[in-house]
C-alpha cells in the first residue's frame, strides 16, 4: 500500500487517535494494543520503489519496508520512522499494526514531496532541484509492549537533472514613444529587450523574468513580468520589457533590476542596470527600403562607435530594412521589432548568406567539476578537480564544504585570463557533506556546482551528520572581492 503517513500516529488527541485508528483499519491495519506475550523473531526487508535505489531528481521515489512475523508471539502497534541527515528522507513514518505469527505486512512511504495537480490526482516527487546526492536512511521501530524489530539502513543517490544556464544581454532603446535617438530623453517610452539564452546542459522549467525599478518617482513601468517557461538548452528567448520616463524625473540615470529565475531548479541571474538619462539629443532622419550590412558589420544600440555592441554580421551580408539615419549610422530593423544602429559605410555592401550573431555580455563561467564519480567514501577527504573557461574572463574560483571554504585560487597575473583549473582535497566530515565549486567572471556572473557526498565509517556503517550542517544547502555566492 501507498500512503502518506506522515502524523498519521504520533502526539494526537484521543478523538484524533481515534479517526486515526479507523483510517488504518480502512488500510488493514489492527491498531490494537493487545496483551504481552513476550518478543518474536521479525524478519525485515526495506528497499526502494527503484531499481539499485537510485532515483532521479523530479522522479517519484518511495520507501518500502516489509516485516515478516518469524516467531510465534503477535506483536502489536508494529511501526517504524526513518532517521536521515537530509530533511526530505527523515521522520517518514511506516505503519504495520498487529503482526501475527506467519504474517507479513508491507508499508511503502514517499520521499518525495506531495500536492495536488490540476486533475485532483496527488504526485509525489523528488524536488526538481535537488543535486546530485547520496543519503543513508534509518529505519528505526516501535512496538507497544518493547519488542521492536533492530533498525535497519539503507543507502540512496539522487542524480540532479541537468541544469540550464543563463547568458543574457540587455538593450534599451527609444522605440515606443521618442524621438528615435538611440538614447534615453524625459519624456520617452523605451524597451528594454532582454535576450536569454540558455547556455547549460539541460531545460529550464518555470521560469520568470522580470524588471523591477530601482529608481523611485519618475520611472513607470508598463510591462516588467514575463513567463518564459520551458528554454531548451542552446535556445534563446527574447522578452520586451516597457517603461516610461516622466518629465519630472530628476536623477541623470535610471536604475532598473533584471532578474531571471528558475523556479522549479533555483537557478537564477540578477544585475542592476543603470540606463543614462541623455538631455537633448538629434532628431535622426527617416529612411525606407532595406540596406545590406557588410559580412563583419557591427550593430550597436546607439549611433555611436563607442556604444553596446549588440551584435555581428558573419558569414556573408544581410539585408535589414532602414529605418533611419543620424550622424553617420543608419538604424536598422532587426528581429523581434528591435532596433540597431549600424555605420552607414557598413550598410550598403553586396552579396548575401550572412546572419547576425548576437552578442552576450553576461555569460557565465563554463565550469567542469569532476569528483570520479563517487558520492561515497570511507576516507575523510574527497579529490575534485576540474575547469572553467569563459569568453571573458575567469577570475576566481572557490570551493566550500559545507559553510566552509576549502579552497581559493584568483586567476590575478596568470597568463591565460580566460581559463582556470583546479585540483583539489576536500575535507569531509561524517555522514552528509555539501560540496559547492564557484567559478567567477564578476561578481554577478557566477557559475556554480553543487554535490552532496557521504562519508560512511572505516568499517561501511552510516555515521551521524554533525548538527549545523543537516540544514544547508550549499552557500550563497560571495559578494565581496576576494583577496
Ligand atoms: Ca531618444
Ligand atoms: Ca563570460
Amino acid at each position: 500500500m501507498l500512503a502518506d503517513a506522515s502524523n498519521v500516529i504520533g502526539e494526537v488527541s484521543e478523538r484524533e487517535m481515534n479517526r486515526a485508528i479507523a483510517d488504518l483499519r480502512r488500510l488493514g491495519v489492527d491498531w490494537s494494543e493487545g496483551t504481552d506475550q513476550g518478543p518474536s523473531t521479525v524478519d525485515v526487508q526495506v528497499s526502494t520503489t527503484n531499481p539499485n535505489d537510485r532515483a532521479n531528481a523530479g522522479d517519484p521515489f518511495g520507501l518500502k519496508v516489509r516485516v515478516t512475523n518469524t516467531g510465534d508471539k503477535p506483536l502489536f502497534r508494529l511501526r517504524a520512522v526513518t532517521d536521515s541527515a537530509y530533511r526530505l528522507f527523515d521522520d517518514r513514518e511506516l505503519v504495520f499494526g498487529r503482526l501475527n505469527p506467519g504474517e507479513s505486512r508491507e508499508w511503502t512511504t514517499t520521499l518525495g514531496v506531495c500536492e495536488t495537480d490540476d486533475d485532483d490526482q496527488r504526485q509525489c516527487r523528488l524536488p526538481k532541484d535537488m543535486p546530485d546526492r547520496a543519503d543513508g536512511i534509518k529505519v528505526v521501530f516501535q512496538e507497544e509492549h518493547g519488542h521492536a524489530p533492530q533498525t535497519v539502513e539503507i543507502r540512496t543517490q539522487v542524480e540532479a537533472l541537468p541544469r540550464p544556464q543563463f547568458a543574457y544581454s540587455v538593450h534599451v532603446a527609444d522605440d515606443i514613444e521618442g524621438n528615435g535617438d538611440g538614447r534615453l530623453q524625459r519624456g520617452e517610452k523605451a524597451s528594454l529587450f532582454l535576450r536569454v539564452k540558455n547556455v547549460g546542459e539541460g531545460q529550464s522549467y518555470e521560469t520568470h523574468a522580470n524588471l523591477r525599478n530601482l529608481s523611485g518617482r519618475g520611472i513607470v513601468l508598463t510591462a516588467g513580468r514575463f513567463r518564459i517557461d520551458d528554454i531548451a538548452p542552446g535556445d534563446e528567448r527574447v522578452v520586451r520589457f516597457s517603461f516610461e520616463v516622466l518629465d519630472d524625473f530628476e536623477r541623470d540615470q535610471a536604475k532598473l533590476e533584471i532578474s531571471v529565475i528558475d523556479a522549479d531548479l533555483r537557478e537564477s541571474v540578477n544585475e542592476n542596470v543603470e540606463v543614462p538619462i541623455a538631455s537633448g539629443g538629434g532628431q535622426p532622419n527617416r529612411r525606407s527600403g532595406r540596406v545590406t550590412l557588410a559580412d563583419g558589420a557591427e550593430v550597436r544600440a546607439a549611433p555611436d562607435a563607442n556604444a553596446a555592441l549588440l551584435g555581428r554580421v558573419s558569414g556573408g551580408a544581410l539585408a535589414v530594412p532602414a529605418e533611419a539615419e543620424l550622424g553617420g549610422f543608419v538604424r536598422v530593423q532587426l528581429s523581434d521589432e528591435e532596433p540597431g544602429w549600424v555605420a552607414t559605410d557598413s550598410a550598403n555592401a553586396r552579396g548575401r548568406g550572412g546572419q547576425l550573431n548576437r552578442t552576450y555580455d553576461h555569460m557565465p563561467p563554463e565550469l567542469h567539476v569532476e569528483h570520479g564519480g563517487e558520492l561515497v567514501t570511507r576516507d575523510d577527504s574527497i579529490r575534485i578537480r576540474g575547469n572553467a573557461r569563459d569568453d571573458q574572463r575567469v577570475r576566481d574560483l572557490y570551493v566550500y564544504a559545507g559553510s566552509q571554504k576549502v579552497y581559493y585560487d584568483s586567476n590575478e597575473g596568470n597568463g591565460e585570463s580566460r581559463a582556470m583549473s583546479f585540483d583539489t582535497e576536500v575535507p569531509l566530515h561524517g555522514g552528509i557533506n555539501y560540496v559547492t565549486v564557484f567559478a567567477r567572471e564578476s561578481d554577478e556572473v557566477v557559475s556554480r556546482r553543487l554535490f552532496v557526498v557521504r562519508r560512511d565509517a572505516p568499517d561501511g556503517s552510516l555515521m551521524e551528520t554533525p548538527r549545523h550542517d543537516d540544514q544547508l544547502f550549499g552557500v550563497p555566492v560571495e559578494r565581496e572581492q576576494e583577496d
